[in-house]
């Protein structure tokens, strides 16, 4: 007896060992597959009829706000006496201020004056069908409550709320897309410095330099707050800048690229998330890189790219980020003429506000933005989802164009009344003046070349009159 219950309780503790083996391994083998992140899908490889229902609402769009904030707004061009003669976001560099003196600036910033649902509104009034806010930009200030720095509008700055959650609900009441810049170089964050070996201290901060040790912390620190940004305001689009620092890689760019897609599939990414541009032309041609889009900055391609979707971002006056002595505004005319220039060649015009620490918009950009809506409320049907001209530019203007419509965008009107198109490729129905609510038809003659309209002695808009041209 006594040896059988020794048997049997040593057959009990082998028999129990081997369940906690069996039970460890299980679990381990859980823990390992639960815990291990879902491999991310490479969205660089996507087809062309996904890539067009994607970027469909954006080709439509052709016109945004781009608006760039932070507490460069407060010395607004101007520090210890001396000002800034180039774009002002760019102070803390053109200046050489220490870290621990730029962070002071944060403790001016409180926009009582800032209405969310004031900015969306004047989007929406001049036309724009979305707008781009810096999250962050290159200073590395948050406009949102991060929980991952306190170098943000609510831990930083006596004002202490959430500007992209406000913004979030005026954009979604106007129904204007949301979008975010944030950018990839930032003279905040630890793991970065100023290149002591630069020829002057605002090369070192253009082309900055990180600890070889620290960059994986800063990836991560990206990463979360993109996800911070996504999973909290959902942007349909991520505008990165930055990415021409030496220590970000082409491979920087597809990870990343694929880490936000991975986010929100929809989204929608411009070229500078990594080697996709080159300079301020915006683009390299063949788009082997990540990216969506191309971003010429102030500067508008000669010509479009056919099957390359691209976006010129440009200011109003010489400056991104508010400089109150700033007074070089661009006209009316010569805003609205690039964004004709813009949708003749396929492009959207993503074009820049610069608001004040109060949280105001500057009343000149109130003034040309309310001016271009004008514009847009009558001739609208000739950019919003129109397609590049199918003629070389005329001396007169722009042409775009939809299936079985052409629209010529005079500029200069002709004095004798005669408008000289060359001839399309289907038959004209009819031709009128968009701005004419009866739509009566205007007489033209046709050669084996061209057609000749013969239209009113004066122009019924004296910056752009749009003829359209029924096709059949
Ligand atoms: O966000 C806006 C700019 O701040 C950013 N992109 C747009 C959308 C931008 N990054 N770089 N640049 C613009 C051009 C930088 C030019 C530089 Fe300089 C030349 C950096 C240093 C020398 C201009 C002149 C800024 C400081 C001095």
């Amino acid at each position: 007896m006594p040896t059988k219950k020794l048997t049997n309780v040593k057959s009990f503790f082998k028999n129990s060992f081997l369940f906690v083996i069996l039970l460890c391994f299980l679990f381990s083998l859980s823990f390992t597959y639960c815990s291990k992140e879902k491999p991310l899908k490479d969205y660089t490889k996507e087809t062309k009829a996904e890539r067009d229902a994607r970027m469909a609402w954006w080709r439509e769009a052709r016109f945004g706000m781009f608006i760039h904030w932070g507490v460069y707004a407060v010395p607004a061009g101007e520090y210890k006496g001396q000002r800034v003669e180039s774009i002002g976001e760019w102070i803390q560099a053109t200046l050489n201020i220490p870290r621990e003196e730029y962070e002071q600036f944060a403790k001016q910033f409180n926009p009582v004056k800032f209405n969310a649902d004031e900015w969306a509104r004047l989007a929406k009034e001049a036309g724009m069908k979305y707008l781009v806010i810096t999250s962050k930009h290159h200073d590395g200030f948050c406009l949102w409550d991060s929980k991952v720095t306190d170098w943000d509008v609510v831990d930083a700055t006596p004002y202490g709320k959430d500007i992209l959650a406000q913004l979030k609900k005026a954009c979604d009441k106007y129904g204007i897309h949301y979008c975010f810049y944030y950018s990839i170089l930032d003279w905040h964050h630890p793991s970065q410095y100023v290149d002591p070996d630069a020829k002057n201290p605002r090369a070192g901060h253009a082309r900055n330099k990180i600890y070889p040790d620290r960059k994986a912390e800063y990836v991560k620190y990206m990463k979360d707050q993109l996800k911070e940004l996504i999973e909290n305001y959902d942007p349909d689009v991520l505008w990165f800048d930055g990415e021409w620092q030496k220590w970000w890689t082409y491979e920087d760019g597809i990870d990343l690229y694929n880490y936000v897609r991975n986010l929100k599939p929809s989204i929608i990414i411009n070229n500078r998330v990594g080697a996709g541009r080159k300079g301020m032309k915006g683009f390299t041609e063949g788009l082997e890189f990540a990216g969506d889009f191309g971003t010429p900055e102030q500067r508008i391609p000669d010509t479009g790219l056919p099957g390359v979707d691209w976006e010129s971002c440009m200011t109003m006056n010489d400056t991104w980020g508010y400089k109150y002595f700033d007074n070089n505004w661009k006209s009316t005319e010569t805003l609205l003429h690039n964004l004709i220039d813009i949708a003749s060649k396929g492009g959207n015009y993503l074009l820049n506000v610069g608001p004040t620490a109060e949280g105001l918009i500057p009343e000149p950009s109130v003034v040309r933005l309310k001016a271009m809506g004008k514009w847009l409320k009558v001739n609208g049907e000739a950019i919003y989802g129109t397609q590049a001209s199918p003629f070389e530019r005329p001396s007169w203007g722009r042409f775009t164009q939809k299936p079985g419509r052409l629209y010529a965008h005079v500029f200069d009107w002709p004095k004798d009344g005669k408008l000289v198109i060359p001839k399309p490729d289907k038959k004209i129905v009819k031709v009128s003046l968009l701005s004419d609510p009866e739509r009566k038809g205007l007489k033209f003659a046709e050669t084996a070349e061209s057609v000749t309209v013969y239209v009113p002695t004066t122009p019924p808009d004296t910056i752009a009159t749009v003829i359209v041209f029924d096709l059949k």
